[in-house]
């Protein structure tokens, strides 16, 4: 198989909108898959990445991980998945063999963290090329492209009367919020919890512990626009912390008898992360953190907030294993347990990905669905 040619928004350089370009991209290697993009979502942190906050940024880039895709080939000994699979790309692969996967503890399998973290496939190589000059893959995934080459483990093969445009989105967000909830906190019925930020994943937090049937559900967001849908997903209450005088977390300890059993943190900002564990109720509240903060930025809270019971722990992609469990998120969404329509404020083709970048920004989506 000789090269394609694709078509891709790359990401030239931190704080540059995108630009959609021709790029040149290498067959399969070993071990390796080439999927057409069909649709794919925008996640925050794909902006994060973008604004030159990601420690392991690179540029120039192709950005994306919350797509939904179809195998248009695979590389030499591939098995796990074949010509025509429908398939959702993992940025948290699933070797199945290394400690991690076999812990039995973690769904951060490490297989190939180190060549993603640089922007590579796992021979050190990119398949992505503009003239000769290779441009860094994302997060093992970049699905802002409408083809892509994928390490084998970071596919997740899902039923193909499964809506790509819709699916997708368990690529990252709603799959990581429903995940926290049931994997990371594991909430049970009547628990009191606090989601802090209303965006894609928040919200998901709030269809999970929903679904688990959570007591009272305490929806935190400094723009109301977002209480509506949070109301409709399940919030008991909604609150914005510039309507209060004193922190929020004192707000939400009054409120609460002493504190909520689980808090979300799902916006990256570290002093919310402070508040959220600080709401918390003594001797056995647990905080957990899925926002991603900035370089440099770290937390902190008076360690007699752990000596007191508090726990502060953190999720990634919801504690989800992507090859094993995945198809089964798509298999509920099927089954009409959980809708994913509410979220898709916005569709729009590859050409004006930059809109969903800003729609994001102005706090008017919940998730922008790019489709090919
Ligand atoms: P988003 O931009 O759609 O939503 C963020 C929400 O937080 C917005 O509604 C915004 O109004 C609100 N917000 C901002 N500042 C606030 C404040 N000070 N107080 C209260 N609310 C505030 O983002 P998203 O796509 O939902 O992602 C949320 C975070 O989760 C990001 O940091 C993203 O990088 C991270 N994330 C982590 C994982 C993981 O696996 N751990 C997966 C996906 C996303
Ligand atoms: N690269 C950043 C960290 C970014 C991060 O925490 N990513 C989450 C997924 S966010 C999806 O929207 C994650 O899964 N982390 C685990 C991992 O292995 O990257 C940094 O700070 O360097
Ligand atoms: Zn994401
Ligand atoms: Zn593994």
């Amino acid at each position: 198989m000789k090269s394609i040619k694709t078509r891709a928004a790359v990401a030239w350089a931190a704080g540059e909108p995108l630009k959609i370009e021709e790029v040149d991209l290498a067959p399969p290697q070993k071990g390796e898959v080439l999927v057409r993009i069909v649709a794919t979502g925008v996640c925050h942190t794909d902006a994060f990445t973008l604004s030159g906050e990601d420690p392991e940024g690179l540029f120039p880039a192709i950005l994306g991980h919350e797509g939904a895709g179809i195998v248009e080939a695979v590389g030499e000994g591939v098995t796990l998945v074949a010509v025509g699979d429908h398939v959702i790309p993992l940025y948290t692969p699933e070797c199945g063999k290394c400690k991690f996967c076999l812990s039995g503890k973690t769904n951060l399998c490490q297989a190939i963290r180190n060549t993603q973290g640089k922007g590579v496939m796992p021979d050190g190589t990119s398949r992505f090329s503009i003239k000769g000059q290779p441009i860094y893959h994302y997060m093992g995934t970049s699905t802002f492209a409408e083809h892509t080459v994928v390490p084998e483990i970071a596919l997740a093969k899902i039923p193909k009367d499964a809506p790509l445009e819709k699916v997708c989105l368990l690529g990252c967000g709603v799959t990581t919020g429903m995940g926290a909830v049931t994997n990371t906190a594991k909430v049970k019925v009547g628990d009191t919890v606090a989601v802090f930020g209303l965006g894609g994943i928040g919200l998901s937090v709030l269809i999970g512990a929903k679904m688990a049937n959570a007591g009272r559900i305490i929806a935190i967001d400094i723009n109301e626009d977002k209480f509506e849908i949070a109301k409709q997903l399940g919030a008991t209450d909604v609150i914005n912390p510039k309507d209060y005088d004193k922190p929020i977390q004192e707000v939400i300890v009054d409120m609460t008898e002493g504190g909520v059993d689980y808090s979300f943190e799902c916006i990256g900002n570290v002093n919310v992360m402070r508040s959220a564990l600080e709401c918390c109720h003594k001797g056995w509240g647990e905080s957990i953190i899925i926002g991603v903060a900035g370089a440099g930025q770290e937390i902190s809270t008076r360690p007699f907030q752990l000596v007191t019971g508090r726990v502060w722990r953190g999720s990634a992609f919801g504690g989800v294993k992507g090859r094993s469990q995945l198809p089964d998120y798509v298999q509920r969404y099927m089954d009409g347990e959980f809708e994913l329509d509410t979220f898709i404020t916005h569709t729009m083709p590859l050409e004006d990905i930059n809109t969903a970048f800003d729609l994001m920004h102005e706090g008017k989506s919940i998730r922008s669905v790019v489709h090919f």
